[in-house]
């Protein structure tokens, strides 16, 4: 608990000490000062969390009435290339999302399977180093479930989020979250927001939310799925676009 006000002091103090109101995760991510404090500490932090805290803690949820009026849209928010274009006019109706990797059953879904499926909704509140946070309403299938049905192997240890947005270096955007939070109750792959199906904005047609992590972990345009006994060789071997770009920290839990 203090060192989830300890850190976000931290990240807030550094937003403020780098001066100006920084826009965008890039700006930011790029800060001379803001990556030496994101790497600080780092490895203690999550050796800490996983030794002192239990895990499968929910993160706090929120009336209906106090989510923001709007929930801002950050990062990429239409990605580029032709492929997504085509998807979003067609209402994404052939968008497959296969979970592959270290699994007895890979398998592949499309956007109508995965909103038939046993779906969870909660209102949450969305943290980005930026330092801005908006609290909304999120519904989408549990990861665990998913998992559940391709059946995770024994060396599996962490779940690669492949997203369809372009990044200015040439890779898609990326993100992974350890067993841990990938079975978490909620931790889902959303595909609706405020009861609406997910905009392009926040990364339609799904997206992830895991709600005991930092905006950055949430990752928009999920493609692809893919379970792994370890994150080198994913790209950077840093387990994300940030944190194999920027710095940023893997493990950006509470
Ligand atoms: N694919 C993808 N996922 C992403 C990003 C992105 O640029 N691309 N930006 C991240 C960051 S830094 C934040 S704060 C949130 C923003 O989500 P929102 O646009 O729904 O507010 O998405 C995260 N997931
Ligand atoms: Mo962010």
């Amino acid at each position: 608990m203090s060192g989830l006000i300890t850190r976000r002091a931290l990240v807030t103090g550094a937003a403020l000490g780098a001066g100006a109101l920084l826009s965008g995760c890039d700006r930011l991510g790029r800060d001379q000062r803001f990556q030496s404090l994101l790497k600080t500490g780092e490895r203690g932090n999550y050796a800490l969390q996983r030794l002192l805290q239990d895990r499968t803690a929910l993160a706090e949820e929120f009336r209906p009435d106090q989510r923001s009026p709007v929930f801002r849209m950050n990062g990429v928010r239409m990605p580029g290339g032709e492929d997504y274009a085509r998807h979003l006019a067609a209402d994404f109706a052939d968008w497959r999302v296969p979970v592959v990797g270290a699994v007895a059953h890979p398998q592949a879904y499309s956007m109508a399977q995965l909103r038939a499926m046993p779906a969870r909704t909660q209102i949450t509140r969305h943290d980005c180093v930026e330092g801005w946070s908006a609290i909304g309403k999120w519904t989408g299938v549990p990861l665990k479930l998913l998992l559940d049905r391709a059946g995770v192997s024994a060396q599996a240890r962490f779940i690669v989020l492949h997203c369809a947005d372009p990044q200015s270096n040439g890779t898609m955007y990326y993100e992974s979250i350890d067993l841990i939070d990938a079975v978490h109750p909620q931790t889902i792959l959303a595909w609706a927001l405020n009861d609406a199906l997910l905009q392009p904005g926040n990364g339609a047609p799904l997206r992830l939310r895991v709600e005991r992590q930092l905006g950055y972990k949430q990752a928009k345009y999920v493609q692809r799925i893919e379970v792994v006994p370890i994150l080198a060789g994913i790209y950077g071997g840093h387990g994300g676009y940030w944190e194999d770009t920027a710095g940023y920290e893997w493990y950006a839990g509470f």
